[in-house]
């Protein structure tokens, strides 16, 4: 039995204890999404180093497809190459191997397909174990964010409207109660829009989740905006794929680091 704690229950690993107190010299931590169909292997992993150098305080690793016979080896060489976590962001249960020290284990609760909100996770649940890789329990909500995304296709759910905080922060009340640590707010990648200042605001006045925000964040402005309604983390994926400029990256590491 792998991450149990006090009276048996399912306690905070080493990555996510790490991370939780990186808040303590930060105002909010910066993880840099790496899509494994985005580029060759060579080029994700410089892109993963990259960010790293500039200060992210994780790398996510994951896509929708994962079409990429050389995950595998993303995920071990960039653990080769860094002290900073790599942490698995799954599209399904499929796409679970071995190599990063994390996994966010997601569901997606904003939909109402049984598929996203449990059966992925079953199937995965094994392997997960076996592999003996650290569980971020984490509350995934898509938002509306001005056209259909991957995730809201592939998914086949309704993201919730943008323009309705309540229903995000019923959602996230929902996720507290039932046990997650995390809540992931989504507009997809490569959105239009990123998820509005206020549902983050609300969202985190109503839990005492750790709240990520991500999807078309494409200027520090943006990031920090996110920061200062209450974001523990931002995620940044899309920008840097097209974008190498490294003092861009600079930016957004100071904009969210504060
Ligand atoms: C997607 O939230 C992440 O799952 C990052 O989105 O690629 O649009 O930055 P972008």
């Amino acid at each position: 039995m792998a991450q149990t704690g006090v009276g048996g229950l399912m306690k905070i690993g080493p990555i996510e204890t790490r991370l939780i107190q990186g808040l303590d010299k930060v105002k909010s931590l910066f993880f840099v999404l790496l899509d494994p169909d985005s580029a060759s292997a060579d080029s994700i992993v410089e892109s993963g180093l990259r960010a790293v150098k500039h200060g992210a305080d994780a790398l996510l690793l994951g896509g929708s497809f994962i079409g990429n016979p050389n995950f595998t080896q993303i995920a071990a060489s960039l653990k080769r190459e860094t002290q900073t976590p790599i942490i698995l962001f799954p599209g399904g249960c499929s796409h679970v191997t071995p190599g990063p020290d994390a996994i966010l284990f997601t569901t997606l609760i904003s939909g109402r397909n049984p598929q996203y909100l449990i059966d992925e996770q079953v199937k995965g649940a094994v392997l997960v174990r076996s592999l003996k890789m650290e569980a971020l329990p984490t509350a995934y909500m898509l938002i509306e964010s001005g056209r259909t995304t991957a995730v809201e296709y592939i998914s086949n759910t309704r993201p919730i409207p943008s323009d309705k905080p309540a229903i995000a922060a019923a959602h996230a009340m929902a996720a507290e109660l039932m046990g997650q640590r995390w809540v992931y707010l989504e507009a997809g990648s490569g959105a239009l829009n990123a998820v509005p200042v206020p549902m983050v605001q609300m969202v985190r006045a109503s839990v005492d989740l750790k709240v990520i925000v991500g999807g078309g964040i494409r200027t520090p402005q943006q990031a920090r905006e996110r920061v200062e309604a209450g974001a523990h983390a931002i995620v940044v994926g899309n920008l840097f794929e097209a974008n190498r400029d490294e003092s861009l990256m600079r930016d957004f590491v100071s904009a969210v680091h504060g």
